[in-house]
Parts: structure tokens; C-alpha cells; sequence
């Protein structure tokens, strides 16, 4: 059985990817071109400044910038996706989430959050989940994106437990690839289609069984 319980936050525990499209989609339509809901799915899960690459790279103008021209791109950007996540609550959480986070605190399983979002503290403290949480990894203290397996090691690593009593629970791919080069148990949460590298997948939250694996 498994000693402790690494979540991914965006995709997970809630859905913040509609916020970030909003917020792409305004600096696409502020720089002139299109930016539908099927771009935003490659943006899942990366960091920001990728997905910034990856948004110019679709508007054909990815040689247009200097870097630093790029960070003012990806920080007006971040302003407008922190407003909206400002108004985020419970209400927002998916199914499943608290739930899930209040059996595994009963049951004594150490939990902890693994994501690239640099944000993550902040939509923890919205939706009322924080202290559910023994420690917290996200984009403010990770150097290398998953698929590298540093965002769940460092995780394990805060919490001393061994990489192998660790579950992990994602929506992307990279992020289960990212478990599983930790030797950890990937819990795939989507479309069994679309998770190939998870060792087992569930809708949602809401379906893990529980007793098999804590
Ligand atoms: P930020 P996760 C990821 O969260 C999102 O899926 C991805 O779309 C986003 O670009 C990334 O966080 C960075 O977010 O701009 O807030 O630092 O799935 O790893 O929880
Ligand atoms: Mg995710």
C-alpha cells in the first residue's frame, strides 16, 4: 500500500485551464491572431514561458521578440489569469477533490502537490484546500519540467517517504511519465485514450477506490 499522495493541481484538483485560455486568448487577439480551445490542450501542464513559446510558434511570430520583450508578454499574461483565479472558491474544485483530500487525511496518508504552476499556493489558498496539504511543490521551486520526475522526487523527498510508496495522481501525460520515472504509481485522471503512460486511469477523483491503494 501506499504511504503518501502527490497531486497535480490544474486538470486534478480543479480547472484552471479555462482560465488560462482566457487569459492566452486576450494576449492572442491584443497580438492579432486566433487562439482556439484545441491550441490551449498543448498547453496543459507546461510552464509559462513554454507556453508562451508555444502560443507564438501558432501565431507564426515566435522570432518576433527578444526575451525580454517576452517576459512582459508572459507577465501581462499572468496578471490576467491571477484576476481570474481571484475569484476562484470551493465551488471550483472537481469532482471528487475534497472528498478524496479528507479520506486520505483520515487515513493518516501524507499528501502533497506537485505542479508547474507558479501560482498554486495562491489557488490552494481560493479554494479553501491548503491545509490539506504536509508539502507543497510547484513552479517556484522546480527547476526542470516534467516529464522530469524532479517535481514529485522533491515532493517525496519533503515528506521522507520512499519513491516507491508514492501514488501520483495527473491529467497529462508528461506529468505521468514524470511518476513513473520516479517509480512511483501513476494514477492517470481523464481519458484512458489519452493517457497511455498511466498504470491506471479514473474519470475522476470521485472514482479512485480508495482501500486498494491506501
Ligand atoms: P503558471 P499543473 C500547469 O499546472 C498548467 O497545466 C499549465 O497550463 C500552466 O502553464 C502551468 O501550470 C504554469 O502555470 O503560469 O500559473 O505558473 O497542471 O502542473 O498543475
Ligand atoms: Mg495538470
Amino acid at each position: 500500500k501506499y504511504q503518501c499522495a502527490l497531486f497535480d493541481l490544474d486538470g486534478v484538483l480543479v480547472d484552471t485551464a479555462k482560465y488560462h485560455y482566457l487569459a492566452w486568448k486576450e494576449l492572442a487577439d491584443q497580438l492579432g491572431f486566433d487562439f482556439t480551445l484545441q491550441h490551449n490542450e498543448r498547453l496543459k501542464g507546461v510552464s509559462r514561458m513554454a507556453s508562451l513559446d508555444i502560443l507564438l510558434e501558432i501565431g507564426q511570430m515566435q522570432d518576433r521578440f527578444t526575451e525580454a520583450e517576452k517576459e512582459k508578454l508572459a507577465s501581462e499574461k499572468n496578471d490576467r489569469y491571477v484576476a481570474y483565479i481571484h475569484k476562484m472558491d470551493a465551488s471550483e474544485l472537481l469532482d471528487g477533490a475534497l472528498e478524496l483530500l479528507h479520506e486520505l487525511r483520515q487515513r493518516g496518508i501524507q499528501i502533497a502537490l506537485g505542479s508547474a504552476s507558479k501560482n498554486a499556493p495562491l489557488i490552494l489558498d481560493r479554494t479553501g484546500i491548503s491545509s490539506y496539504f504536509d508539502a507543497i511543490v510547484d513552479g517556484n521551486s522546480v527547476s526542470k519540467a516534467k516529464p522530469d520526475p524532479e517535481v514529485f522526487k522533491l515532493g517525496a523527498d519533503k515528506l521522507n517517504v520512499p519513491y516507491r510508496a508514492c501514488a501520483v495522481f495527473e491529467d497529462s501525460q508528461a506529468g505521468l511519465e514524470a511518476a513513473k520515472a520516479a517509480e512511483m504509481l501513476a494514477i492517470g485522471i481523464g481519458e484512458a485514450g489519452n493517457l497511455t503512460q498511466a498504470d491506471i486511469v479514473y474519470r475522476n477523483l470521485k472514482e479512485i477506490e480508495v482501500d486498494k491503494y491506501f
